[in-house]
Order: C-alpha cells, then structure tokens, then sequence
C-alpha cells in the first residue's frame, strides 16, 4: 500500500458559503487553503527570485510540462536533480500536464485518441503529446502535484463535440493514472472538462470521482465566458466534488474570481495575470488596479498601496516606480512583480481570516466596493 504525497486537511467550513479552510500536506510543506499559486511557466516566476517569494510568503508554485519538455527538456531537470533543485525551491509545486498549453499556443493540432499532433511553437518542429507522455514528463520533472492530461474545449463549443471531448479525457485520466509511477512522492490530480454544459460537467465529476484522484482540478473556465457563466458552473460543480479532498481551479486568479471561487469552495488557484500585468506596469490594489505609468503619478511620492507592507511598498514611491517603467528599467518590473504577487497572497490571507470568521460575504461586500468591482 503506497502513501498518497498529498493528504487535504478539512479544517472547517464557513457557516454562509460554501468556503473551506484547510491545510494541504505535501512532502514540501504544510500549505493553508484557499491558496493562491504564482506562476513560474519555465521554472522561475518572471522577475523573481525563490527568497523574495518566500519573504512574501510563497509556499507553492506552478510550473509547465509542455515549457519545460521543449526547453530544457525533462531530462535535464531530472538530471540536475529534478524541478525542486533545479530552480532552487524547496517549497511546494505543481506541473500542469501540457494539454491547455497544445490548445492555447500551438496551431495545427491533430486530436486523435491516442494523444495530440502539433507544432512547437517556437520552431514548428512536429511534436506529439499523449496522457502518457505528459505523465513521463511529469514523472521526471517531480513536481509534488501533477495534472492529467486534458482536453480544454472553448466555453461555447457545441455539446456534441463537448461531449465526445469530455469522454475522451475521462478516458486519457485514466491512462494517466496507469502510467504514473511515482503516486507515494506526486500526487496526480484528475481534471474535470465540459465547458458550459451542466449534465456534461456533472458527469465527468462523478467519472472522476470514481478514479480517486488525490485531489481534483476544475479545468476550462476563464476561457472566454462571464464572470457569471463560471460562478454558475461552480455553483453546481463544486458539491458534486469529494469533501475531503483539494480542489483546484486552474488558470483563475482575479481577485473578484478568488474570492468568489473560495465561495464556492475552492481551495486552489494559480494565475498569471498578476505578473503579466505588473510587466506592463498594472498594479492590483485596495482601491484598484494603479497603472503606474500614468504622468499623474509623476510626483506622487506614496507608496503604490498605502495599505501594502510589501517590500516595494515599504521602500519606494509610485513616482520612482514610474520613472523605471518609463526609463524601461527592469527593476520597474520587478518592483510591480513583487507588489502584484504580494496584494494576492495578502487577499488570500484575508479571505482564510473571513472564513475562519464566517464574515466571508461581508469582505467580499468591501472589498468590491474598494476595488471597483461594483461600478457598472
Ligand atoms: N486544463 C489544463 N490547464 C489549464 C486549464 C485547463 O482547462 C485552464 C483553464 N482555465 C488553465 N490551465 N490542463
Ligand atoms: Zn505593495
């Protein structure tokens, strides 16, 4: 009997919604839940290093197996000791399987049963991926939690195709399942398909729920539809889940989309939007998103969020920020890097506080209001 790597803690459950306190053991640390997982694509999250994501309180990041498969390439991370002591992190994290990648960055895609035809997107080479393949990566990379591999059909593609697509991942789950040869140090979740379709949806849950997966992502939302459409997707998803086990969903990390997944009970959520438009100089704060650039911060000399403590906060003024995004200076993007990656784990610090509480609703009220959400 092998040992799971990855046991969920049911710690309580907020008394008005549906949200969860937790904790997650993984064989790199303890992590509370709802979690909010930066985003290191190829083994660094843009900009910063492992100390200053531990100084703001990091405990788990998202890498790529499709990145990481073209360059360096699996062997090379297994070679230098596997992903944890390649790029230096000794805390918790989570490969993505790939299969969102095939369907978002590459054209010229073949779906067959067996796996995906396609084209690297860098070179053009003719690649192939399969719910094996990924896995093997997976396997080598050593990331404490692994994807299955997906297909991620748009929101509104038609219900036959959905359906027939939804099918062939529950069977691609189970494959990986096989394949994989490390369950007592990864943890293998399964992840659940069938854009807007509610039968479809519930369906692969309890499919899934059958395979029992160490923990379970909810793939395919924020991939065009409204705020609304997903919110109801988990409205009906989210109980159809196993209780005592992790729940992800994946590419989603908004601040309104955080607090409102961990509404609905979500424990897991990995994003880049807070690097990516810290890079273009977007700041998320308590009154908003702060673009930084603006020629009215010229001679603002407060802090980019008077409520951050965060390094760039604690040590420089919007107008300094400015003048590096202006004068093109990398230290700007790192600066709003840091900012960024701070203002969400902060809020989701805030968001276990309120649970533990039970004043969840009430934050989100506030915080809505203060972030702009509310206006029209
Ligand atoms: N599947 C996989 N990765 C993903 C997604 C998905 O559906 C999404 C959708 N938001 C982000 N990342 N494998
Ligand atoms: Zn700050």
């Amino acid at each position: 009997m092998t040992q799971a790597a990855v046991h969920y803690e049911l710690i309580k459950e907020e008394k008005h919604t549906g949200a969860r306190l937790g904790k997650l053991h993984t064989p790199h640390g303890t992590f509370d839940t709802p979690i909010y997982m930066p985003v290191g694509t190829l083994a660094t999250v843009k900009g910063l290093s492992p100390e200053e994501l531990k100084d703001m309180g990091a405990e788990i990041v998202l890498s790529n197996t499709y990145h990481l498969w073209l360059r360096p390439g699996e062997d090379i991370v297994e070679e230098a000791g596997g992903l944890h002591k390649f790029m230096n992190w000794d805390r918790g994290i989570l490969t993505d399987s790939g299969g969102f990648q095939v369907f978002s960055l590459s054209d010229r895609r073949r779906i067959e049963e067996e796996g995906v035809h396609f084209r690297n997107h860098i070179s053009g080479e003719p690649l192939f991926l399969s719910p094996e393949k990924a896995i093997d990566i997976e396997n080598k990379l050593g990331a404490d939690i692994i994807m299955s591999f997906d297909e991620c059909p748009d929101f509104h593609h038609t219900y036959d195709y959905v359906k027939q697509s939804v099918e062939r991942t529950a069977r691609w789950a189970e494959r990986g399942l096989k394949a994989h040869k490390k369950p007592d140090t990864q943890a293998l979740f399964g992840i659940m398909q069938g854009a807007g379709y509610k039968d479809l949806r519930i369906w692969h849950a309890r499919e899934m729920a059958q395979m029992d997966f160490p923990g379970y992502s909810i793939g395919g939302l924020s991939v065009g539809e409204t705020k609304e459409e997903m919110n109801q997707v988990l409205d009906y998803l989210t109980p159809e889940m196993p209780k005592y086990k992790p729940r992800y969903l994946m590419g989603v990390g908004s601040p309104d989309a955080l607090i409102d997944g961990a509404i609905r009970g979500v424990d897991m959520f990995d994003c880049v939007l807070a690097t990516r438009i810290a890079r273009n100089g977007t700041c998320m704060t308590t009154n908003g998103r702060l673009v930084v650039k603006n020629a009215k911060y010229a001679r603002d000399f407060t802090p980019i969020d008077s409520h951050c403590d965060c390094y760039t906060c604690k040590n420089y003024t919007r107008a300094y920020v400015r003048h590096l995004f202006k004068a093109d200076e990398l230290f700007g993007m790192r600066l709003a890097s840091i900012h960024n990656v701070h203002f969400l784990l902060k809020l989701m610090k805030d968001i276990r506080e309120n649970i533990m509480n039970d004043s969840l609703l009430e934050f989100r009220e506030d915080f809505f209001e203060r972030y702009g959400y509310n206006k029209a």
